[in-house]
């Protein structure tokens, strides 16, 4: 499987909550490697460009709202196969839905504050890491430990 980055955001409500240190520590348990980390109060063009799929969406303004309330966490993590497994470890959209073990299932309840996003394929990936990062905001590393969680 080819070596991948995803966009994740931990959204204002996990900040708030002070579910930052507890959400980083799930991927990095995980085995994936952190590339990219700010923290960003999103202005309202940044929020619609992300979100510009939903713009047709009755829920629009109010996700816009709620994702420009206060500083996100944005993150570019990197590893095989980490678009579709930060999704798994996101969980469901809705957090009643979300399976427990997962970050939603464990930590959210209400779909209009599920703590955090995650790109959801390659493309989107992609579009939304170059829309909160530059270039030279990403880091190319090698973790010490890289030969105890990848089989070379
Ligand atoms: P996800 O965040 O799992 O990729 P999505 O892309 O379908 O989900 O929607 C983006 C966000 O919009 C989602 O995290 C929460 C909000 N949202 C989606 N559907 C909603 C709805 N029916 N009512 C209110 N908010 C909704
Ligand atoms: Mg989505």
């Amino acid at each position: 499987m080819a070596m991948e980055r995803t966009f994740v955001a931990i959204k204002p409500d996990g900040v708030q909550r002070g579910l930052v240190g507890e959400i980083l520590g799930r991927f990095e348990r995980k085995g994936f490697k952190l590339v990219g980390l700010k923290q960003v109060t999103p202005s309202r063009d940044l929020a619609g460009e992300h979100y510009g799929v939903h713009r047709e969406r009755p829920f629009f303004a109010g996700l816009v709202d709620f994702i420009t309330s206060g500083p996100v966490i944005a993150m570019v993590w990197e590893g095989d196969g980490v678009i579709a497994s930060a999704r798994k470890l996101i969980g469901a959209t809705k957090p009643l839905e979300a399976e427990p073990g997962t970050i939603r299932g464990d930590l959210a309840v209400n779909i209009g504050r599920n703590v955090i996003h995650g790109s959801d394929g390659p493309d989107t990936a992609q579009f939304e890491i170059n829309l909160w990062f530059s270039a030279e905001e990403l880091n190319t590393w090698t973790p010490s430990d890289q030969d105890w969680r990848i089989e070379s």
